[in-house]
């Protein structure tokens, strides 16, 4: 068994999906977490000068959704055919779109500026995505994305979505059933749930 050592920010941000991809397979991890005040240091010793990066075995990796995609595959949680990795992969790629149109508000100064961000993120961007990920779960019919259990997608969308929620409430799912039935599905398993449990409670 290869060594993994995940660095990232203590949020859950781009680092989570990682995470949950390790507490899902139950294959252990060291979870490296960096405190902002550590950041400008350790920045310039990086390969790509950002977080995450995942060690094998000491080599450095880079890239949240390649290093996603590498240990989905591992850990058979990527699709069983090239065309179930293929909608992984596009339900992956969609979570992180959500997540980049969430971020953008986040970074904002002026208050006045960043008002008008999260009232046009809850009418316009949150429900544009939502609506997405309803159509990939009313396609599949399974309550998951993909086959009949949790993969990859299921975890991208948990996360983003939590955001989502910490940010809005619960009502940025209220037009949504299948996604808070799926919700459900992923923190009932015995792992995730353990793993909801602990973690620490972050902003993103
Ligand atoms: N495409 C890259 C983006 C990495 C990225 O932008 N990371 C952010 C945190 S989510 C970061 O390190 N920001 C600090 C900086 O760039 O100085 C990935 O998905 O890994």
């Amino acid at each position: 068994m290869p060594t993994y050592k995940l660095t990232y920010f203590d949020i859950r941000g781009r680092g989570e999906l990682i995470r949950m991809l390790f507490v899902l397979s139950g294959k252990e991890y060291e979870d490296k977490r960096v405190q902002f005040a550590d950041w400008p240091k350790l920045k310039p010793t990086l390969p790509g000068g950002s977080l995450p990066i995942l060690e094998i075995d000491g080599k450095v990796y880079t890239q949240s959704l390649a290093i996603a995609q590498y240990l989905a595959k591992e850990f058979k949680l990527s699709g069983k055919t090239s065309l179930e990795c293929l909608r992984v992969d596009e339900v992956v790629h969609t979570a992180e779109d959500m997540l980049q149109a969430m971020a953008k508000s986040m970074f904002e100064k002026d208050e006045t500026k960043k008002k008008e961000m999260i009232e046009k993120l809850a009418k316009e961007d949150v429900p544009r995505f939502t609506k997405i990920f309803e159509s990939f779960l009313t396609e599949n019919k399974t309550g998951f994305f993909v086959g009949n259990s949790i993969s990859a997608a299921d975890l991208a969308v948990y996360n983003v979505l939590e955001s989502a929620i910490t940010k809005l409430g619960e009502a940025a799912l209220k037009d949504s059933p299948k996604l808070l039935e799926n919700r459900k599905k992923v923190a009932a398993d015995s792992k995730i749930c353990n793993y909801l449990k602990k973690r620490k409670q972050t902003d993103m």
